[in-house]
């Protein structure tokens, strides 16, 4: 139940925000903390108040989940304001997390104790596209300086306590129990008659408002990950604490906030904050179902993807064994690794102590054997059914029992391989993306046969590592790649019919998307998907819209790898269009007889989307999704789509209309065929007004 406790200690009263599991400050809380501060301040007795919190939180801020039914009174700002207009001095013992509405709360506060290792402080509001709206934007500034004010604003991304010491947000820094080095400083500011400080009373001088400080600002924005949107007004109300008195800067930061709070874009973003902790959720797993434990890992193939896997892994605190066939191909892995975490030192990210206890942590072998005693093993051989299924026959005999056997192939058959041991229920897909110490995504394969334990173990594993875990069914591509396939054949398509890969790549980009598929496909390398559509038997016709691109690879332009795809790359890894392509592809065109004309870029958007959300449809339907959120999740994670654009499914229901996008799949099916034909979801949705969500697979 959310609610505030409140505890004497002396002349001091201790309030405690209690709403678990990090004190969002729902209804109860917002209720009980006016409550708490009305009768201390009326209580003789009390001297001074102490605001802590229950847990690992403080506060995390306002309860995100009331935002849709709009928060009953009283508002978080008037809760604030009587906080700080207490006569009786009002201290802040920060014990974690003090993020949004909670910095702000602490904000009214009139000093601030941390705890020093647990106490991060954030206002991550423009993160679900909004703004601090409960006095953020006008206090942080008068506290900490308009700069260091604005960058934890604009970005949202939280201090430590030790930071916030330095710029003046934090007071003093507790070593020990926080509450009651709130209470004993409370007292010291009693003993010292030392009242109330309020933020609100400070004033900013314009006068020391660096010149053209906001326009500079706004100017160097570019592509905020939180949209067009947020980002400016968070600006613009921090504008606002330095041109009139408090109480306007209140009122202008309510409008801003007004602005935003209905937008779209704050309601993708807040839509993908949801999603990406629905994901863990797998409804036939119970609590019950705990994952096994992983001290060690091990990993097969030291490339691309196993180097990646094996530095999330020991950037995580977890000992790895990487294992290769050649001696050379170890050593070039190992140094990859050594580099990677040598340049972190480098750029201050880690101190050299921890990049040296990451690279003790790691251990490089020629022996499969060496992998007996790991708790987890990763393959990451070749993209090759057979060599894989040869590889898990070997591991099963190798492999400890009670060993978690993941396979990071990006598209074959997990239950194949499963099939080649005897433990198919310790086997499940693990498939990470490049670079996979970076990209947050990790798709986890269920396999027929994958034991519930299994798959939690994988789950929790991904919590561990930072990666946000979602399940997939086995079909080729799982979720992520399979909807890509869609995409990309879309994209030949539009090629062929006049479109230069810089109008897609242009188009999308525009849209939101961090890159264009032709860039991206340059990145990944043309030859893998080449590879992909030997092995793999394809329809006619995408192999016929792939006729360009297969000559394109046939003339050893693999993308950013050899210099040159799509496009051609210089030193500065910059793409330049290439009119010698753009005329390979206008000679393949005219061949097949289809005559060029100019694709707006709004339907180059409209076509990429529509193929990707008529597959998801397809793949929700076939349950090899849990839930569209799911596939959101991913597209957000793995692939560049913009969470203030929600996810492709999201877009589809909540911005083109589910009825919208089932009548344009079908226009676009009599113009160009089959693979257009409307997922059969989709069209049952469509007609009955239903959702993805509402949806019975
Ligand atoms: N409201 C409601 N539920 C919340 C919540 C919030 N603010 N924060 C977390 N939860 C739920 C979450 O959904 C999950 O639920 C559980 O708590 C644990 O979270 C006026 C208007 C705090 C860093 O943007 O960034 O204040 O899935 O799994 O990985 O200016 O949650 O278990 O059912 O994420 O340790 C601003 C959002 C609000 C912070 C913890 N605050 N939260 O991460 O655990 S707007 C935020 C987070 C605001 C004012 C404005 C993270 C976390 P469930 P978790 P975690
Ligand atoms: P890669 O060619 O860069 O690396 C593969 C490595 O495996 C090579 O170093 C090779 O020597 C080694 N190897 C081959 N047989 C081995 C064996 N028997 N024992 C130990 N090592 C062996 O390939 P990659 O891009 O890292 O891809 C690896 C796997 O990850 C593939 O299944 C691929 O589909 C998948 N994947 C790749 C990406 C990507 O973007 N590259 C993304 C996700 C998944």
């Amino acid at each position: 139940m959310a609610k505030v406790d409140v505890e004497k200690r002396g002349e001091v009263a201790v309030l405690r925000l209690s709403n678990s599991p990090v004190n969002a400050l729902a209804h109860g809380v917002r209720e009980g903390l006016q409550r708490g501060v009305a009768a201390a301040v009326a209580d003789p007795s009390v001297k001074a108040i102490v605001v802590t919190g229950e847990g690992r939180a403080f506060s995390a801020g306002a309860d995100i989940t009331e935002f849709r039914a709009g928060p009953k009174p009283p508002a978080l700002g008037e809760v604030i304001a009587s906080l700080e207009a207490s006569p009786k001095p009002v201290v802040a013992a920060l014990n974690g997390l003090a993020l949004g509405g909670g910095l702000e709360v602490a904000l009214g506060c009139h000093y601030r104790v941390a705890a020093k290792s647990v106490t991060q402080l954030g206002l991550p509001e423009v993160k679900i596209g909004i703004l601090p709206g409960a006095g953020g934007t006008q206090r942080l500034p008068r506290i900490i300086g308009l700069e260091a004010a604005l960058d934890m604003i604009v970005s949202g991304n939280p201090i430590t306590a030790s930071a916030a010491a330095k710029s003046g947000l934090v007071d003093k820094i507790a070593e020990g129990d926080v509450v009651e080095a709130a209470v004993a400083f409370a007292q010291e500011l009693v003993a010292s008659g030392k009242g109330a400080r309020r933020a609100s009373e400070k004033t900013i001088d314009p006068a020391t408002v660096p010149a053209g400080l906001f326009d500079k600002k706004r100017a160097a924005l570019g592509r905020h990950p939180s949209g067009p949107l947020a980002p400016k007004n968070c600006i613009a109300a921090v504008e606002a604490s330095t041109d009139r008195p408090f109480a306007e800067g209140l009122k202008r930061e309510r409008e801003l906030f007004s602005e935003l709070a209905g937008s779209p874009y704050a309601r993708a973003l807040q839509y993908a904050f949801f999603a990406e902790r629905q994901a863990a959720n797998i409804p036939d797993i119970g609590p019950d179902v705990k994952p096994r434990e992983i001290k060690s890992v091990g990993i097969l193939g030291a490339g691309t993807m196993g180097t990646g896997i094996g530095l999330a892994f020991l950037n995580a605190g977890i000992p790895v064994t990487i294992v290769e066939t050649q001696q050379a191909a170890l050593d070039k892995g190992a140094q990859r690794i050594r580099e990677t975490i040598e340049s972190n030192v480098r750029r201050g990210r880690i101190t050299a102590d921890e990049g040296e206890a990451r690279l003790a942590r790691l251990t490089a072998s020629l022996a499969t054997e060496d992998l007996g005693t790991a708790d987890l093993i990763i393959e990451a051989v070749f993209e090759n059914l057979a060599l894989k299924k040869e590889i898990f026959a070997k591991l099963d005999a190798v492999a400890k029992t009670g060993a978690v056997l993941a396979t990071n192939t990006s598209t074959l058959d997990v239950d194949a391989i499963a099939a080649a041991t005897s433990r198919p229920g310790d086997v499940v897909g693990m498939h990470f993306f490049s670079p996979a110490n970076i990209m947050r995504l990790l798709e986890i394969v269920r396999g027929a046969a994958t034991a519930k334990d299994t798959l939690m173990t994988a789950m929790a594993v991904a919590k561990r590592i930072g990666k946000v875990g979602v399940v997939s069914g086995v079909c080729f591509g799982f979720i992520g790649n399979r909807m890509l396939e869609a995409y990309l054949e879309e994209v030949q398509a539009m090629l062929l019919e006049g479109a230069a890969p810089s109008d897609i790549d242009g188009a999308v980009e525009g849209w939101g998307l961090a890159m264009g598929p032709n860039a991206m496909m340059d990145l990944a390398g043309l030859d893998v998907g080449h590879r992909i559509r030997q092995e793999h038997a394809i329809s006619e016709e995408r192999r016929r819209l792939y006729r360009a691109t297969d000559a394109i690879v046939g003339m050893g332009r693999h993308g950013q790898k050899t210099g040159a795809g799509y496009y051609t790359y210089g030193g500065d890894r910059k793409r330049q269009p290439d009119p010698d392509i753009e005329a390979l592809i206008r000679k393949e065109a005219a061949a097949q007889g289809i005559v060029q004309r100019r694709i707006a870029p709004e339907e180059i958007v409209e076509r990429c989307l529509l193929r990707l959300v008529n597959e998801g449809a397809q793949i929700l339907d076939e349950g090899i999704a849990l839930r569209a959120s799911d596939i959101d999740t991913i597209y957000l994670n793995g692939y560049g789509f913009p969470a203030w654009r929600g996810g492709p499914m999201w877009q589809a229901e909540n911005v083109t209309g589910l009825r919208e996008a089932a009548d344009k799949i079908r226009a676009y099916e009599k113009t160009y065929g089959p693979r257009w034909s409307l997922a059969p979801l989709l069209g049952r949705l469509a007609e009955s007004s239903g959702t993805f969500t509402g949806a019975k697979t």
